[in-house]
C-alpha cells in the first residue's frame, strides 16, 4: 500500500507524525491543547466537565493512535478476524478504564501511569475522582448480558485478539430509575447530552439498509425457484453510519474497535414525495428513520416481539455484515477462505438474522451456490445461548418477518426444507421429531420463526455459559438437536468478568494490598490470576486479615457515602457500628426468577423475630447476639411492563420504611433500596459487600456474572446450586459458600406437587405472608401472596424459605462469632477466583470456538 503514496508526501507525514503523550508534562500540555481549541474554553472557565472532556479527549488521542498501528497491523498480517455480535454492550465509563489499561509496565514500581495521569490533573487544579464522575454510564444493555460483551471486549483487547465488536449505538440507553412513593418510575437515559468523547463518527462511511418491499425473480435462471439468484426491491431505505469506539487492552498497545451504527435518513427517495407537494410528509418519514437506534429495549430474559426491534435487529445485521464482507474482499481471498478469515460470534439468538442475510449476500449478490454459500455461513457462525427461560426464547411471527424481510422469510423457509430433509434422512418417518425441531413453529395459531433453532442449525458451535446451563440445554430445550447433530455441536463456557475493571478500578485499595502482598507492584495478577493463589498463605495471618478487614471496611463506608447521598443526607448506615454489621446485598436486575422477593421474605422475617424477643421483654442487646447488625441492600431495575417485579419493589421500599423508622430495634436491621442500579454504582457497591445473594430457583439463572464480581471483592455468597455458583462452590471450596435450596434436577417435581398436591406453608414463611397480608407495609402486594399461596408458587420460594432461613443464621454466626474465620473464607475465595477472569473465557473461545491466534506486536 505505501508505494502508492508519493515519496514527497510520505515525508512530510512521516515529519510531523503524531505522537503519544508520555509523562504529566506532555498530558497538561495536550490537556490544555484541548480545553483551548478543541472545547473553545480558558483556563477560566474549565469546571470538572470540561477537565473531563479534555483529559479524554487527551487520553482517546494516545487510543486512537494505537488504534491505527492496530489496525494496520491486523490488516497486514491478514490474519483471521473474531466479530462479536451484541445487541448490548453495557460498557459503564470508559475514562478510568482506558487509565487503568494505559499502564503498560515500562514505569518505574509504584508509580502507574494512572497515578501520574492523577498527580498531572492536581496540579492542574482538579481532583480525578470528580473529574471521573462526570462521565455518564454508556448503559447500553440490560444486564449481564450486556455486561458480558463489555468485560469480553476488554479481554479480547487485552489478549491481543484481532475482534471487533458489533453494536447499536442507541441514543437512549437503558432508562434511569426513580423511585417515587416506593415504586419505580421510569425516565429517559439521554446519555450523549454533552457530546461523547470516546466515540468516533464515521460519516464518511453509508451503509444503505432496506426493508420491505418485494422479491423479483424475473431475473434468476430457474424462474420459480427461490434457491438461486433472485432480487428483494426494498421498500424503505435507511442509511446505517458507524461510531467507533477504542477498545484498549491492558498492557499491551493493541487496540480493538467497538462499531456501533446509528440509523439516519436517506437523501435519495425525496423527490417523489417532495414534486407530490408532501413535503411535511417527506421530513415525518425521515424522521422516523433514526427512531430505529433511538432507544434500547429494556427488557431482559423477555422477548416482546415489537416490529421495531425486529428492525433493529436487521439494520445492526446488515449493517455490520456488510462491513465484515466488504473488508473480507478487500482482501482477495477466495469465498472458500471467508470461515478461515471471519469468525462471528453471535450473543444470544438477536444477531440470528446475521446467518440469514451472509446466505442472501453469498447467493444473490455473489451468485455462489445454494450449498456451497450455506457451507461457507455455518463454518463462520457460532451461537451462545444465554437462558432456557420459555418466555425469552425469541419467536417471530411469519407474518410481520415475512412483510419488513420477505426475501429473508424464503431463504429462512429453504434453509428450514434442506434442514428437515436431512433430519429425516437420519430418522426417517419421525414426524414428530420434524415437526419439534422445524425452524417454523407450527403449533401456534400464527406459525413463527424459532431463532435459537435456526441459529443452532446455521451455527458450527453451541455453547451455554456456566456447566449446569450448558448441560440444561442439552437435555431441555435443544435435547432433540443433539440426537440429530450429536452432543459435539454443544459446549460449555463458563463466563468471567474482567478484573481490570472489577477489581483495580472497583477496589484500588484490595488491589494494592494484594499488590503489595505477593510482591507484584506492576500488578501482572491482573493478567494472570492464578498469581492471587499466593494470597492463600496469608489467610490466617492476623495482620493480613486486619489490612484484608481495614480494606472492607473502607469500602462500607465509601458505600454509606453513596447511600446517604441517594438518600438525600438521611443517616441511613450507622457509621459508628460500621465494623460489626454485616452488608448483605443483592443487586441485579428484578425478576421473579432471581427471587429478591424471598431476600425481602426473609427480611421481614428476622424484622418479626426481633420484635417478638422484644415484645418478650429481652433486652435490645441480648436480642442482637440472636440478630446482629445487618444491613440488607438491594438495587436492580424492572422491566417497565413487568408488574410483579415492579410490586417486589414496592414491597422492598416499604418494608424499608417501616424497619428503619423504627426506633425500638436501634438500627440492629436496616433495609435499604439503592435507585437507579448501574455499572458505575456496582463499583462502588459490590467491594462493600460482606454477603451477597445468588438465590434464584434453581435451574433458571443460566450463569450469573455478579456473582462472580462479589467473590473476586472479598464477598462471600449465599447461594442456591445454580447457574456458575456451582464452579464458584469449586474452585472456592464448600467451605467458603453458603449454599442452600432445593437443586435443579428437583424443580419439575416440586412444581407438579404444588399443582396437584399442595401442602401447607412452612411455618416462617406463613408468618411473613400473614403480616404482609395485614397491611403492615403500604402497597397492595395480593398478587405477590397469591403467587405463592394460590398459583403454584412456580418460582419455588416455599420450598426453599426455611433452608434460606436457616442458612442465614449460619451467615451471623460466622460472621459475628468468628471473625477470622469469616476473613479467611474471605481471603481464600479471593485466592481462588482466577478461573473467572474474562481471560480465560476468551481464551476458551478463541482456541476451541473461533480458532483464532492472538497478534502479537
Ligand atoms: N439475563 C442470564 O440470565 C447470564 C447472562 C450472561 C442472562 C444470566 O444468568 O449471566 O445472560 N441471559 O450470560 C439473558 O440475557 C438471556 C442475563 O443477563
Amino acid at each position: 500500500i505505501d508505494t502508492m503514496i508519493p515519496l514527497q508526501s510520505r515525508e512530510i507525514w512521516k515529519k510531523h507524525g503524531v505522537k503519544k503523550f508520555e509523562d504529566a508534562d506532555e498530558f497538561q500540555s495536550k490537556f490544555i491543547q484541548h480545553v483551548e481549541t478543541t472545547l473553545a474554553r480558558s483556563l477560566y472557565n474549565c469546571d470538572d466537565l470540561a477537565a473531563y472532556q479534555a483529559t479524554s479527549q487527551s487520553v482517546r488521542d494516545n487510543l486512537v493512535i494505537d488504534w491505527n498501528k492496530s489496525q494496520q497491523r491486523q490488516t497486514a498480517r491478514d490474519s483471521k478476524r473474531v466479530y462479536y455480535l451484541s445487541l448490548e454492550f453495557l460498557m459503564g465509563r470508559a475514562l478510568d478504564n482506558a487509565l487503568i489499561n494505559s499502564q503498560d509496565g515500562t514505569e518505574e514500581p509504584g508509580v502507574q501511569k494512572r497515578e501520574r495521569i492523577k498527580g498531572a490533573i492536581d496540579q492542574l487544579g482538579f481532583k480525578l475522582e470528580d473529574v471521573l464522575e462526570q462521565e455518564p454510564d454508556a448503559a447500553l444493555g440490560n444486564g449481564g448480558l450486556g455486561r458480558l460483551a463489555a468485560c469480553f471486549i476488554d479481554s479480547m483487547a487485552t489478549g491481543d485478539y484481532p475482534a471487533w465488536g458489533y453494536g447499536l449505538r442507541y441514543q437512549y440507553g437503558i432508562f434511569a430509575q426513580k423511585i417515587i412513593e416506593g415504586y419505580q418510575v421510569e425516565t429517559p437515559d439521554y446519555w450523549l447530552n454533552f457530546t461523547n468523547p470516546w466515540e468516533i463518527e464515521r460519516s464518511e462511511i453509508q451503509v444503505p439498509i432496506n426493508f420491505y418491499g418485494y422479491v423479483d425473480r424475473s431475473g434468476s435462471e430457474s424462474g420459480d425457484s427461490t434457491l438461486s439468484a433472485s432480487k428483494w426491491i426494498g421498500g424503505e431505505r435507511v442509511i446505517a453510519v458507524p461510531y467507533d469506539m477504542p477498545i484498549p487492552g491492558f498492557k499491551t498497545e493493541n487496540v480493538n474497535n467497538l462499531r456501533m451504527w446509528s440509523a439516519r435518513p436517506t437523501t435519495e427517495f425525496d423527490f417523489a414525495k417532495f414534486n407530490s407537494g408532501d413535503y411535511k410528509n417527506s421530513v415525518e418519514q425521515q424522521q422516523r428513520a433514526e427512531s430505529i437506534t433511538a432507544v434500547l429495549y429494556p427488557n431482559d430474559n423477555f422477548q416482546e416481539g415489537k416490529e421495531l426491534r425486529l428492525k433493529q435487529q436487521y439494520f445492526w445485521c446488515a449493517a455490520s455484515l456488510h462491513d465484515i464482507v466488504r473488508r473480507f474482499k478487500k482482501s482477495k481471498h477466495s469465498w472458500e477462505e471467508f470461515p478461515n478469515q471471519v469468525a462471528i460470534q453471535l450473543n444470544d439468538t438477536h444477531p440470528t438474522l446475521a446467518i440469514v442475510e451472509l446466505q442472501r449476500i453469498l447467493v444473490d449478490l455473489e451468485h455462489l451456490d445454494w450449498h456451497k454459500a450455506w457451507d461457507i455461513v455455518t463454518k463462520t457462525f457460532a451461537y451462545t445461548n444465554h437462558t432456557v427461560m420459555q418466555e425469552a426464547l425469541e419467536k417471530w411471527p411469519v407474518g410481520l418477518f415475512g412483510h419488513l424481510l420477505p426475501r429473508h422469510l424464503e431463504i429462512i423457509y429453504d434453509i428450514n426444507w434442506f434442514f428437515l430433509k436431512f433430519v429425516e434422512s437420519k430418522f426417517p418417518r419421525d414426524v414428530d421429531l420434524l415437526s419439534k425441531v422445524s425452524i417454523i413453529e407450527e403449533a401456534s395459531q400464527e406459525r413463527q420463526i424459532r431463532m435459537a433453532f435456526l441459529a443452532i442449525v446455521g451455527s458450527h458451535k453451541v455453547n451455554g455459559v456456566a456447566e449446569l446451563h450448558s448441560e440444561l440445554i442439552k437435555t431441555t430445550i435443544f435435547q432433540d438437536f443433539v440426537k440429530i447433530y450429536g452432543p459435539s455441536k454443544f459446549t460449555n463456557v463458563t463466563n468471567g468478568i474482567t478484573p481490570r475493571r472489577w477489581l483495580k478500578q472497583a477496589n484500588p485499595k484490595l488491589a494494592k494490598l494484594i499488590g503489595d502482598t505477593i510482591n507484584d507492584p506492576q500488578d501482572d495478577f491482573l493478567l494472570n490470576m492464578s498469581k492471587l493463589t499466593e494470597l492463600a498463605k496469608y489467610a490466617e495471618d492476623a495482620d493480613f486479615q486486619t489490612k484484608w478487614n481495614d480494606v472492607k471496611q473502607f469500602n462500607k463506608l465509601r458505600l454509606a457515602d453513596l447511600i446517604e447521598k441517594l438518600y438525600e443526607g438521611e443517616d441511613v448506615i450507622n457509621r459508628d457500628h460500621i465494623r460489626n454489621t454485616l452488608f448483605d446485598i443483592q443487586v441485579k436486575r428484578i425478576h421473579e426468577y432471581k427471587r429478591q422477593q424471598m431476600n425481602i421474605f426473609g427480611c421481614i422475617y428476622r424484622y418479626l423475630s426481633i420484635k417478638k424477643l422484644l415484645s418478650e421483654g429481652v433486652p435490645i442487646n441480648e436480642v442482637e447476639k440472636k440478630y446482629p447488625r445487618r444491613v440488607s441492600i438491594f438495587g436492580g431495575k424492572s422491566a417497565p411492563g413487568y408488574y410483579m417485579a415492579k410490586l417486589i419493589i414496592k414491597l422492598i421500599n416499604s418494608v424499608s420504611d417501616v424497619v428503619n423508622h423504627d426506633e425500638e430495634i436501634n438500627n440492629i436491621l436496616k433495609v435499604v433500596f439503592i435507585p437507579d442500579y448501574n455499572v458505575s454504582k456496582a463499583e462502588t457497591i459490590i467491594p462493600a459487600s460482606d454477603l451477597s445473594e445468588h438465590i434464584s430457583t434453581a435451574g433458571t439463572e443460566a450463569s450469573g456474572t455478579s456473582n462472580m464480581k462479589f467473590v473476586m471483592n472479598g464477598g462471600l455468597i449465599i447461594g442456591t446450586v445454580d447457574g456458575a455458583n456451582v464452579e464458584i462452590t469449586r474452585e472456592v471450596g464448600e467451605d467458603n459458600i453458603f449454599l442452600f435450596g432445593n437443586l435443579a434436577e428437583n424443580v419439575d417435581e416440586l412444581r407438579y406437587q404444588h399443582q396437584y398436591h399442595p401442602k401447607p406453608l412452612p411455618e416462617e414463611l406463613e408468618q411473613v405472608l400473614q403480616v404482609v397480608e395485614s397491611g403492615t407495609f403500604d402497597g397492595d402486594f395480593k398478587p405477590l401472596v397469591d403467587s405463592i399461596r394460590h398459583h403454584g408458587d412456580y418460582y419455588l420460594v416455599s420450598d426453599d424459605f426455611k433452608s434460606y432461613v436457616q442458612t442465614q443464621s449460619l451467615v451471623d454466626d460466622v460472621y459475628h462469632k468468628n471473625k477470622k474465620e469469616w476473613l479467611k473464607k474471605s481471603i481464600l475465595s479471593v485466592a481462588n477466583v482466577g478461573f473467572f477472569s474474562s481471560d480465560r473465557c476468551i481464551q476458551e473461545y478463541a482456541d476451541e470456538i473461533w480458532n483464532v491466534e492472538p497478534l502479537n506486536n
